[in-house]
């Protein structure tokens, strides 16, 4: 299905660059280049981050003890180990590690991850994944692993794509290109794979027939047997299976259970209203800001990322991307005396007024990336790092999950970032619900008519309905880009793709307009305060 096997892509940052023991290579009598067994110690590795490893008796794939890693405060903390002299960047190797989780959600996805230095900075990439069964031993194993070219301060880990649970390592192991290094048979949630054997077919078929005629079968079925997704193994996913090995199908239904939906008293004619002053005052109950880097497909760049009081990394979190306006930065929005809205986030929350989120401020400003193009970059770049590293409702951050997850996403700027909210719109609507266009118009397209025009055809080309994306517009009535704004949500109003009202369980169109308001977000930031509690109660259905 669709959480199978997908990469996270992850450019994390390490903070603890710590002294490690080194593994050299020199083959062993067993022909492994690298072995750590933890039958006698910790064979060389640390905990990365702020983990601990230490080794354990209480469960091992081979022999009497495996690593265990505990204490995690971040999805990039693990267990790591650093390669010594004779691991050649430009090589290949076979790698492999088996690995093992007992507690948490009944899927998780592992990383076995490689991180070195290109000569100018930390890079980091997958030598293996696989989405892990809960209570069972998996190999990630990669038999063909190239060190990247010009590679030094070398050293491979295990992480995980989410989440902060401990989890075992065992029998790590590195060996000449091509070695099929033996390792946990199974142990991978793949649906319909109740062999497990990495494949789906007609055997799967037979412990099918078998599972279901069995007494015990609520024990005995895995989570690879309910292909339904029903939570149990009943016999429609016979059925299922049955039809997807003969043929008659081409994937598993999805019937995850859905959210659930907030019930939300919406006005059908929302009309602009001031946060309290105290809202941008320091809260009792502070969320996070947190400055990251990416490197990304206009280079290397960086963003904020407010997580809120409490914030969970087991839970999932709707998220925000709010766009500063033309000569502005990712810093305006938490560091102005006239935005600081991670104040007014804060007292949003605690007052019950919003649910807990993510709000995210990128930047479109840097190596030829303008206002109107960074759709691109937030679909490849941002959304891929953020939501690989912070929990929202993306199962993972392929394209799959990331449309599976849109409406829980939404994406608002000021000014220039309101040109880059029309423009997501337009090219990015698969993976976006909800969209904050504020004081200002859309870019593309001839005159009013054509601008709108141009948004309709991209609602019927991604083909939703207009129950299924949803547009906040808001600017002042004395604001400069009003005379901009205005004739093209007029033009709007007429295309059947938008249902003009605030109310969005009727309509999902609306554009609200302060009295007298100028072009400045210390106005503007109020129209946040207006609009994001009306995002995030629709389904999409
Ligand atoms: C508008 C859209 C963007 C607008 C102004 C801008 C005046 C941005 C201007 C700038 O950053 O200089 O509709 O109306």
């Amino acid at each position: 299905m669709k959480k199978l096997l997908s990469l996270a892509a992850a450019a994390l940052a390490l903070s603890a660059a710590s002294v490690m023991p080194s593994a050299t290579a020199d083959a062993d009598d067993a022909g492994f280049l690298m072995s750590c067994s933890f039958e006698s110690g910790e064979d060389g590795w640390s905990g990365r981050g702020g983990a601990s490893i230490e080794t354990s008796n209480n469960t091992c794939f081979d022999g009497n003890s495996a690593l265990y890693c505990s204490n995690r405060s971040d999805s990039w903390n693990g267990a790591a180990i650093e390669l010594g002299n004779g691991f050649n960047a430009g090589e290949t190797y076979s790698f492999s590690a088996n690995v093992r989780y007992d507690s948490g959600k009944d899927t998780s996805l592992y990383h076995f991850t490689m991180q070195y230095n290109n000569g100018s900075e930390t890079n980091y990439t997958k030598i293996a994944s696989a989405t892990i069964i809960k209570g069972k031993w998996a190999q990630l194993a990669n038999p063909k692993f190239t060190i990247p070219a010009g590679a030094s301060d070398i050293s491979v880990y295990i992480e995980t794509a989410k989440g902060t649970g401990d989890f075992f390592v065992d029998d790590v192991k590195i060996a000449a290109e091509g070695t099929a290094i033996d390792g946990a048979k199974g142990g991978k949630y793949i649906p319909g794979d109740l062999c497990e054997d990495g494949v789906v077919d007609t055997f799967d078929l037979i412990c099918a027939r078998k599972l279901i005629v069995s007494p015990d079968k609520e024990a005995e079925a895995s989570v690879n047997a309910d292909v339904y997704n029903s939570s149990e193994y009943a016999v429609n996913d016979l059925v299922l299976l049955d039809g997807f090995i003969s043929g008659k199908i081409s994937e598993f239904p999805d019937n995850a259970p859905k959210a659930e939906v907030t019930p939300f008293e919406y006005e059908a004619n929302k009309q602009f209203k001031e946060a309290p002053s105290n809202y941008f005052n320091s809260c009792e109950q502070q969320g996070k800001v947190t400055k990251e880097s990416y490197n990304g497909i206009r280079g290397n760049k960086s963003l904020y990322v407010y997580t809120p009081y409490n914030y969970d990394p087991e839970k999932k979190y709707n998220i925000f991307y709010l766009m500063h306006g033309g000569g502005e930065n990712e810093n305006t929005l938490f560091f102005q005396d006239d935005t600081m809205i991670q104040n007014m986030l804060d007292h949003m929350i605690m007052n019950g007024e919003l649910e807990p989120l993510i709000v995210v401020t990128p930047t479109f400003n840097g190596t030829g990336s303008e206002a109107g193009n960074f759709y691109e970059e937030f679909r490849k770049s941002v959304v891929p790092f953020v939501e690989g590293k912070y929990s929202t409702y993306a199962e993972s951050t392929s394209p799959e999950d990331l449309e599976a997850s849109r409406m829980h996403r939404a994406y608002g700027g000021f000014s220039m970032g309101s040109v880059s909210t029309w423009a997501v719109m337009q090219n990015d609507l698969d993976i976006v619900g909800y969209l904050m266009p504020l004081s200002g118009d859309h870019w593309q397209g001839e005159g009013a008519y054509g601008k709108a025009r141009s948004l309709a055809d991209a609602v019927d080309r991604f083909g939703y309905t207009n129950r299924q994306l949803f547009v906040f517009a808001a600017t002042g009535s004395d604001d400069i880009a009003y005379p901009n704004v205005n004739p093209q949500i007029d033009e709007m109003k007429k295309m059947s793709q938008f249902k003009f009202t605030s109310d969005f369980s009727d309509g999902n169109f609306y554009f609200m307009v302060a009295p007298g308001k100028t072009h400045w977000w210390g106005y503007v930031r109020h129209y946040v305060y207006d609009a994001l509690p009306y995002f995030f109660h629709e389904t999409g259905e």
